[in-house]
């Protein structure tokens, strides 16, 4: 029997902003709502974002996630994981002021430094919601997603060493994984490491079969078994090589931080929960099981 399956879904990100979807959660009673509903769907962790309730761009300020965290830390057991990636157009301090105030059991860590290109999307709309929307993602055509070692080095210190928070290891390219089997060699990240495949970010790998096997490829041959992995695939990949990501052994992250769309089409899902009940329905239709919270702390190595 295969290990249970960690669900996680992102619920809202910086990436996506309102114009984009109606169903994207940027209030904190929106974020707090849908995280209840998908972790009543079925998912395990809740990797979170906050955002200006006011305007709905990405924020960083920790009054920010204290809007909507304390209601879902009372309204489920599910893993909370605080982004501290936030986003490239945030210093490093700006992304690690709320995970060091609520010092969770999950943070996101980024492992490496990268142009994050979501600029493309700016040209996808003509009227926008909101005045920030279009500058904020033209931005990034100009902006590195900095993640230098010395910025990984604080993360594990602070949060790490200093809090008993474990991670979420983004890693949007083979390079991140052979920086993160570094840090493992030298005694700075402590099995099981939880990695995140990413694909599909432009500045970063693709989103295929192929590149997907070079990332699991690259992970067996430099960590064996001192890892578990997960499948975050960008837009319509999400749903495809998530299910591909289980198929070979993995976990799977679904959710409206990824992807807008349901299932590989062009309709909008109409919230996080309906993302997480169709990957659970696949996964479960392929015969694996779902880990509860406290199995995916287990499994995990989480403090709880
Ligand atoms: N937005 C995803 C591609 C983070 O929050 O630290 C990666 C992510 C980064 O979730
Ligand atoms: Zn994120």
């Amino acid at each position: 029997m295969s290990e249970k399956i960690t669900l996680t879904c992102a619920l809202t990100g910086s990436i996506h902003t309102p114009t984009m979807s109606p169903h994207l959660p940027v209030t904190p009673d929106e974020i707090a709502e849908q995280a209840l509903a998908a972790h009543q769907a079925g998912a395990t962790i809740l990797h979170l974002h906050a955002r200006d309730p006011a305007t709905g761009k990405p924020s960083a300020k920790t009054e920010d996630f204290m809007r909507f965290l304390p209601r879902i830390k009372q309204g489920c057991d599910a893993v909370l994981n605080i982004s501290t990636g936030g986003s490239s157009q945030m210093t490093l301090d700006e992304r690690l002021a709320a995970a060091r105030a609520a010092q969770p059991e999950m943070c996101s860590l980024n492992m490496g430094s990268m142009n994050f290109g979501i600029f493309p999307l700016a040209r996808r709309y003509e009227t926008w919601r909101h005045d920030w929307e279009q500058p904020f993602l033209e931005a990034t055509r100009d902006v590195v997603f900095k993640n230098t070692f010395g910025d990984i080095q604080t993360i594990l210190a602070d949060l790490g060493e200093g809090c008993g928070t474990r991670f979420e290891f983004e890693c949007y390219d083979v390079g991140h994984i052979q920086t993160l089997a570094w840090f493992l060699r030298a005694g700075h990240v402590k099995p099981p490491v939880f990695v995140q495949f990413v694909l599909g970010v432009l500045g970063g790998i693709d989103a295929s079969p192929e590149s997907l096997m070079a990332m699991k490829g690259t992970a067996d041959r430099l960590m064996g078994n001192a890892y578990r992995f997960s499948v975050l695939a960008a837009g319509r990949h999400q749903m495809p090589l998530g299910t591909m990501g289980a198929i070979i052994g993995g976990n799977v992250r679904v959710g409206l931080e990824d992807s807008l769309t349901d299932g590989n089409s062009r309709e909008l899902a109409r919230s996080n929960a309906a993302q997480v009940g169709r990957m659970r329905k696949i996964v479960e239709t392929l015969g694996f099981e779902i880990a509860t919270p406290d199995e995916a702390r287990a499994i995990l190595g989480l403090k709880g």
